[in-house]
């Protein structure tokens, strides 16, 4: 049954009485299409909220390969990854109360989740690696979303073919157990390849969603003005998903 209409049937069982309703055929059916539209929704946000797979330390791959941006180009990222990163900046900004900028050390002080999970990239290869970094919503904690908050972009210091590298997601898969900033692979800081120094983890979706390089987090209420309006560099370019999951 349509939202619309289910919502139709609600306000016609207000004004008629319930009971009345209930009684009659239709209100047993209304009643039906609301628990089934219950229970769509519940297996639905099941799905959303699972977990993907976690494995063992002896599943890891010996290389993570790096794909697509392999560093970012220009003096100011050698000059960063010959310091080692402090003076790296993450700015969480938009629909906040508390917008932050978090240093790497900043970002390491927070509470921290290993998890050890399958990377797959669309291009048709998978790799198993140890992610470690703060959960995205620890951070969304200490901001405070507004309420018109929708969807986080994460923004990127790379570019491909001259344009910004960008990813989005929404505030399920935010605030997602496994959603965390990376900034650790297999027990040591992300090497330049995979994202130095900080990438997102997204774990339920495919390797594109899994932006490297982060300088900043926004939260917004849509993406349809951001960049090409898609929610991402491969969404707007080609057919690529914006949701990449299952
Ligand atoms: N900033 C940025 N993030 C990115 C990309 C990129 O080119 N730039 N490529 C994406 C793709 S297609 C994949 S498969 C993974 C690759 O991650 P890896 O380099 O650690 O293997 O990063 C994703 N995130
Ligand atoms: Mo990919």
């Amino acid at each position: 049954m349509k939202r619309r209409s289910l919502l139709a049937g609600l306000a016609a069982m207000l004004a008629g009485g319930c009971s009345k309703l209930a009684q009659s055929g239709t209100g047993t059916s209304l009643l039906g299409a609301v628990e089934g539209w219950n229970r769509s929704l519940h297996e639905v946000l099941g799905r959303r909220t699972a977990l993907a797979r976690e494995f063992s330390p002896a599943d890891i791959s010996p290389f993570f390969r790096g794909n697509g941006s392999t560093e970012v180009a220009g003096k100011a990222y050698r000059v960063h990854v010959a310091s080692q990163f402090v003076g790296w900046r993450l700015a969480v900004t938009g629909l906040v109360e508390y917008p932050l900028t978090l240093s790497l050390a900043q970002l390491k002080d927070l509470p921290q989740r290993t998890q050890i999970t399958r990377h797959d990239c669309v291009e048709g290869w998978s790799a198993i690696g140890q992610w470690t970094g703060p959960q995205l919503s620890t951070l969304l904690d200490l901001v405070r979303l507004k309420p018109e908050a929708r969807y986080l972009v994460f923004h990127c210091a790379d570019t491909l073919d001259g344009a910004p590298y960008y990813e989005s997601i929404d505030l399920i898969d935010a605030l997602h157990p496994q959603t965390i900033i990376a900034h650790a692979l297999n027990g040591q800081p992300l090497p330049v390849r995979n994202g130095a120094p900080l990438r997102l983890r997204v774990e339920r979706q495919l390797g594109y969603k899994q932006a490297k390089y982060l300088t900043g987090i926004e939260a917004v209420a849509s993406l349809d003005l951001i960049r090409g309006g898609k929610g991402g560099y491969w969404e707007d370019r080609s057919g690529y998903q914006w949701y990449a999951g299952t």
